[in-house]
């Protein structure tokens, strides 16, 4: 991409409504406008990462088994009513009348209309087990949204729905979730610890969060040290045995406030082992039986002919959100360190001299072999200042910068930058497209 035919609004000034640093670096970098009170629109760079993320859940719930389906964002009243939760969901539910004088709602998770969808086609538990899930955008009219894409009132969310014959075979899909989002945290460069949480209004008695260590964090979590140190699993792991993987996590201490129990963590992790901090919540898994499969009627018959409610789990990560925490955990005083997993370019190429025919012809020459290479490419041809070039180009937090300027290339070298590190380098122009081009 060119900059100069792109649509890359950078703020000078951090807006003053802003709080915490993903907020205000999410509107200076040109990722999000804000269109009413936790409302944005998503600028093209924002878009580009948020894309990232959303395909590396996507892929990590593939591996896990579960199938992808896309349902509405407008919801049917009645289903709600059917499950009971219509009246009690409250104010957060916007609520809405079509000309039909027929009663909608933008639909806050989506338990009722995937129940809706699996009792219409499954009724053998040969068809077992299941998980469907989308990535889809929710609305929640919170009282006080804040902190941007962190706690909005539209915001995207991959929610995941899990349907088995009985409560060994709910377990086991609950324990895929609980490693995939382990893993997929840990393709964005994120540390997410595995706590014991609420439940609140999605309802049942089995729920873990995944929180994000940060300062800025909505929640106090309380947890034993090795937790946060703990790496995923991996792919490579047997998914239908995974209770080794989950009880290594879940026999350690760990709980958000809600869930806290002083006395039990002082009595499971010695002084040096205990650690209280503010999180944030990435993801949150539950497992609730039949609480919606039994009023809604969505039966399966067993191998013994006999039929009973679904059990039933549902298992949220706020994809919208990831982006706040992923600049919560990953900047510095200069912008934004994508992660290179998430970053909405593989890298900018800044020529420091546009109209010099020497950096005009190296640069495109390494803009068309590396995009030759399928590596994405922000090209700053623009006429700004080199100092205005590297400060947009840390702002907005490019893993890598090959800096191509006259002085150096009279030698025949270019310089390469590298975001998180600081560090940079001078060699041959080739040598640094070669190794670029290799990734
Ligand atoms: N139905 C279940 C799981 S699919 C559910 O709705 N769970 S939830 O309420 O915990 O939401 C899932 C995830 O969405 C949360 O872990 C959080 O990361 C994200 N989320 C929830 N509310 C918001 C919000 N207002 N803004 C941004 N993200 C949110």
């Amino acid at each position: 991409m060119r900059l100069s035919r792109y649509f890359l609004p950078t703020l000078k000034e951090t807006p003053s409504d802003a709080q915490i640093v993903s907020h205000k670096l999410m509107l200076r970098a040109g990722l999000i406008k804000q269109e009413a009170a936790g409302i944005y629109a998503w600028l093209p760079l924002g878009l580009k990462v948020l894309k990232k993320i959303e395909q590396i859940v996507r892929e990590e719930m593939n591996r896990a088994g579960a199938v992808e389906i896309l349902m509405p964002t407008l919801q049917l009243a009645d289903l709600w009513r059917e499950s009971g939760r219509y009246d009690d969901y409250g104010q957060e539910m916007l609520r809405i009348t079509d000309r039909h004088k027929r009663d909608l709602l933008y639909g806050p998770t989506a338990e009722e209309v995937v129940t809706d969808i699996f009792r219409a086609f499954v009724r053998s538990y040969r068809d077992l087990p299941m998980n469907l899930y989308n990535i889809q955008w929710k609305f929640r009219d919170e009282v006080r949204p804040r902190f941007g894409v962190m706690r909005g009132r539209e915001f995207l969310m991959k929610d995941a729905y899990s349907f088995d014959i009985d409560e060994a075979s709910a377990r086991k899909a609950y324990n895929r979730m609980f490693v995939a989002y382990l893993n997929l945290f840990e393709r964005m460069g994120l540390k997410a610890v595995p706590m014991r949480a609420d439940t609140g209004p999605i309802g049942g008695d089995l729920s873990h969060e995944f929180i994000i260590l940060a300062d800025t964090g909505e929640s106090q979590v309380f947890c034993h040290k090795d937790l946060v140190e703990m790496g995923a699993p991996g792919p490579d792991v047997d998914w239908d045995n995974l209770e080794g993987h989950v009880e290594k996590r879940t026999a350690l201490y760990a709980a958000t406030e809600e869930m806290h129990d002083q006395a039990r963590f002082e009595r499971e992790t010695s002084t040096d082992q205990r650690l209280s901090a503010r999180g944030i919540e990435v993801g949150h898994i539950f497992y609730f039986g039949e609480k919606y499969s039994r009023p809604m009627k969505a039966m399966i018959t067993g191998p013994d002919g006999v039929e009973r409610p679904a059990q039933m789990g549902s298992y949220g990560v706020g994809v919208s959100r990831l982006l706040g925490a992923i600049i919560e955990a990953s900047h510095d005083d200069k912008g934004i360190i994508w992660p290179e997993s998430v970053a909405p370019f593989d890298l900018a190429l800044i020529n420091l001299r546009p109209g010099d025919e020497a950096c005009d012809a190296a640069c495109e020459k390494a803009y068309a072999a590396l995009q030759a290479a399928g590596r994405d490419v922000l090209y700053d041809e623009t006429d700004d200042r080199p100092g205005a070039k590297f400060a947009r180009t840390e702002l907005v937090g490019i893993p890598w910068s090959m800096v191509v300027g006259p002085k150096g290339l009279a030698e025949g070298n270019v310089e390469l930058r590298n975001r998180r590190t600081g560090e940079t380098s001078t060699a041959a122009f080739d040598s640094v497209l070669d190794g670029l081009i290799k990734g």
